[in-house]
């Protein structure tokens, strides 16, 4: 016998049990009916936390009746706009909200949980204090440096001394050579870069050379400081996938490996009169490719190669194609260097989302903020007499900066 139960709710649990006797054995099926979801939220009434720092806020949320379900989580916060309306801004779309904010205030925070139609509201307090620290908009501390070859190399002798010069240079704004690829650059902030919503949070800058000068773009990795000891730990590093980052040309996880010049070497003349050494600075890479750096007319009483790594020393990174055309007919003198779209410094909008952050994976992160940028070419090219095409850093700032 078959007996249905007929509700105007959506039935989705399946019930069979099975009814046997001494002479009979009888299948019966009942199909029971579900309720609506349902939602309870815990959330604590009172936040506090220091401007710049973050507040993990973390409702309990309990669903009956919602298997198979999966929730939809909203966190706005209340803004009063310049005519003095207010309205709610999102800020978060997961469960819990890194709450993190440039301004010292209080801030009354609403969270919704959706299911189906079914809403749930809930809302807290966050009173935001002062540090009594003063900050500033530019990540001005080095973490570290090491260029790849460039035409204007500095001669330091150890890593501590080219740390020491480029430190300085940093806290006089000028600019600091990364060389080709794999040459990098990490500054630290005095604050954590808030990730704000749906908007742009940092900027790098470059040098951004001319209609015969050309640089390549740069490449980002940011960190957040998430175990708090001041460094940016290997776990914690996340790049910024821009516009290059998926595409087919691009190479994750390439290394190259450049060999000091020998400097007792006669150098090998090319067939052009500017390839003063064709066989200069040789490499190698973990693609099974290798190759020399010319050395070029203009700059053949200069050294290319870092004095104080060693004998070699191999920089990492993605690797990503710029497309160039010699346009003297290959005479190498003259070249058309093409850009990226976004997501990269040293281009018409270096402007950067944190939440453009991958990790190892290519997988999106969500970080509340960062407080290390790693700056680094990822690019290896060159555009004959005039050299390696190479970058030059300036500067990386806060775009949503509050000095109080
Ligand atoms: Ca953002
Ligand atoms: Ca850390």
């Amino acid at each position: 016998m078959k007996k249905y139960l007929k509700y105007s709710l959506v039935l989705i649990t399946l019930v069979s049990f099975y009814a046997c006797s001494n002479d009979d054995s009888k299948q019966e099926e009942i199909v029971v009916p579900v309720k609506d979801p349902s939602i309870t939220i815990k959330l604590a009434s009172d936040f506090t936390v220091q401007r710049y720092n973050v507040v993990e806020i973390a409702p309990e949320v309990t669903l009956e009746n919602a298997e198979g379900k999966t929730p939809a989580y909203q966190w706005s916060v209340k803004v009063t706009t310049k005519d003095g309306a207010v309205k709610d801004s999102i800020i978060g779309e997961s469960k819990n909200l890194l709450f993190i904010t440039p301004k010292a205030a209080d801030y009354v925070l609403g969270y919704k949980v959706t299911v189906d139609k079914i809403v749930k509201e809930a809302s807290a307090k966050v009173t935001v204090s002062e540090t009594g620290n003063t900050y500033t908009a530019k990540a001005l501390k080095l973490i570290d440096y090491l260029p790849a070859p460039n035409y204007a190399m500095e001669s330091y002798a150890t890593k501590e001394e080219s740390l020491q010069a480029v430190q300085t240079s940093l806290n006089e704004e000028s600019s600091v050579y990364l060389g080709t690829f794999g040459g990098y650059i990490v500054t630290a902030f005095d604050h954590t870069v808030v990730n704000a919503y749906g908007q742009r949070d940092f900027i790098v800058q470059m040098e951004m050379g001319s209609a015969t000068v050309k640089y390549s773009p740069v490449s980002i990795a940011v960190a957040y400081d998430a175990n708090k000891n001041g460094k940016p730990d290997e776990n914690e590093w996340y790049e910024i996938a821009g516009s290059e980052y998926y595409k087919s040309t691009t190479v994750k996880n390439y290394e190259l490996t450049y060999k000091k010049p020998n400097a007792t070497a006669t150098p090998v003349t090319g067939t052009l009169s500017w390839q003063y050494d064709t066989a200069y600075l040789p490499w190698t890479d973990n693609k099974n490719a290798s190759g020399n750096i010319t050395r070029t007319n203009t700059r053949r009483r200069s050294n290319y190669y870092p004095a104080w790594v060693g004998d070699s020393y191999t920089l990492k990174g993605t690797k990503v194609f710029i497309p160039t055309k010699d346009v003297s007919d290959g005479a190498g003198t003259s070249y058309n260097v093409g850009t990226f779209d976004w997501g990269y410094g040293g281009i018409k909008d270096p402007s950067i989302d944190i939440s453009w952050a991958v990790d190892k994976e290519g997988k999106k992160v969500h970080l509340p903020g960062v407080d290390f940028v790693k700056v680094y070419v990822p690019t290896f090219t060159a555009l004959g007499s005039s050299d390696l095409l190479m970058s030059i850093f300036k500067e990386v700032s806060d775009l949503n900066f509050q000095k109080k």
